[in-house]
């Protein structure tokens, strides 16, 4: 498979000679300072597509280009940040750009609780304490109805978190959910945003009475006007799964179970529907048997984010080393090479380990735990590579 790295742009602290070094053949980016909705220019694409380049590497895949709030909820302004979405993509595609990522997540992208939660071995790693996202929704955001959404266990701890949690915990709580995890990746707020939790609260009322019905409708009709211009240029959307693969202060999702997949991908039965196979996403909800979902969807995975977690009780995970989570990434590295060899594929929210922790990189996204987890993938995919035309061989 193509060996890839998200790299955050020029102004990453990553270089890209650093990850010549490391032996990455494909890079994944974004124009990260055009905001949502807006066109994506030929002129600013091939000026990033260049510098990559320079390099001697190779842009394989836009990750992501953003799809805008009111084509997600279908606002009155939809159709024309689709026709801008339609031209970016036509852009793209003149540079020779054909794989794009992007998630139809309404309000919030990824979730997490701790950015750096303590392991026993020094590292740190990405974690999600449900009864802290609780704690937030009910206490914090004071979002309406909100303990109907959680199960007694999850209330039950509440009592315990009023006693213990400090201002300075709510306030590093308030950035990990809505700040930190999202500003980096073109998310709705940004560092800096003067009142993060009143902007977070009036963008989930754009999504009042929106179902999940709704949600998939808007997907589909998104789909189906881009459709059309990929089949042009051979662009290849891959959608991403949600993370957690579960409903989120009160806001559908639709990216989370094998029904979910199988529903957009029937849908919109073209080869340029894809999915962009997270497996560490799908792993982090005890619903998904991620190695039987990677067999069913491999002919339409367009892309692979290998990662694992591992999941604790009542509803906490915690993102596993790459060779010691809750799936096998051998078979998945065997199921996804079988169907295509060329496939791209990148590791994903490493550990935080040796210097990672004070070197100022993004979330999930440091130097040293994620090429020790590359190094890692790369050995298991060497291993495949080399057994797996021998039947008689259970990679295991
Ligand atoms: C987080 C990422 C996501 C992902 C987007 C794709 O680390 O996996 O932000 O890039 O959802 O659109």
């Amino acid at each position: 498979m193509l060996n890839t790295w998200r790299w955050f742009g020029p102004k990453d602290k990553i270089t890209l000679d650093m990850l010549v070094q490391i032996g990455v053949q494909g890079i994944v980016t974004s124009l990260y300072d055009i905001p949502a909705g807006e066109v994506w220019s030929v002129e600013r694409i091939s000026e990033l597509k260049s510098l990559i380049e320079s390099q001697g590497l190779k842009w394989s895949v836009v990750e992501s280009l953003p799809v805008s709030e009111a084509i997600k909820y279908a606002g009155a302004e939809r159709d024309r940040l689709i026709d801008n979405y339609i031209q970016s993509l036509e852009n793209l595609g003149k540079c020779g750009i054909r794989t794009v990522c992007y998630n139809f997540m309404p309000v919030i992208d990824w979730v997490r609780t701790d950015l750096k939660r303590p392991m026993p071995d020094g590292t740190s790693a990405l974690y999600f304490d449900y009864s802290r996202l609780a704690y937030f929704d009910i206490r914090v955001l004071g979002r309406k109805d909100a303990a109907r959404d959680y199960p007694d266990y999850v209330l039950a701890k509440l009592p315990g978190l009023d006693r213990t949690m400090t201002a300075e915990d709510i306030h590093s709580l308030v950035d990990t959910i809505i700040v930190k995890t999202q500003g980096f990746i073109c998310g709705n707020i940004s560092e800096g945003d003067a009142a993060p939790l009143e902007h977070f609260r009036s963008l989930l009322s754009l999504y009042d009475g929106v179902t999940k019905d709704d949600l998939r409708a808007n997907l589909v009709y998104f789909l189906k006007a881009i459709m059309p211009v990929c089949g042009s240029y051979g662009i290849d959307m891959c959608i991403h799964p949600d993370d957690p693969p579960m409903p989120v202060f009160g806001l559908p999702r639709i990216v989370c179970n094998a029904e979910d997949i199988r529903y957009i991908l029937d849908s919109v039965d073209n080869p340029h529907n894809g999915l962009t196979f997270c497996a560490g996403s799908l792993s982090a909800g005890a619903h998904n048997d991620v190695e039987a979902m990677a067999r069913e969807f491999a002919s339409r995975s367009r892309f692979v984010h290998l990662r694992t977690c591992a999941l604790l009780p009542d509803g906490d995970f915690v993102e596993a080393p790459h060779v010691d989570g809750r799936v096998n990434l051998v078979e998945l590295l065997r199921i996804f090479r079988r169907q295509d060899p060329s496939l791209p594929m990148r590791v994903d929210h490493g550990r935080d380990m040796l210097s990672d922790s004070v070197s100022g990189y993004n979330p999930g996204y440091g130097f040293y735990g994620r090429m020790f987890a590359l190094a890692q993938v790369e050995g298991m995919m060497c291993a495949v590579e080399s057994l797996d035309g021998d039947e008689n061989v259970k990679i295991i």
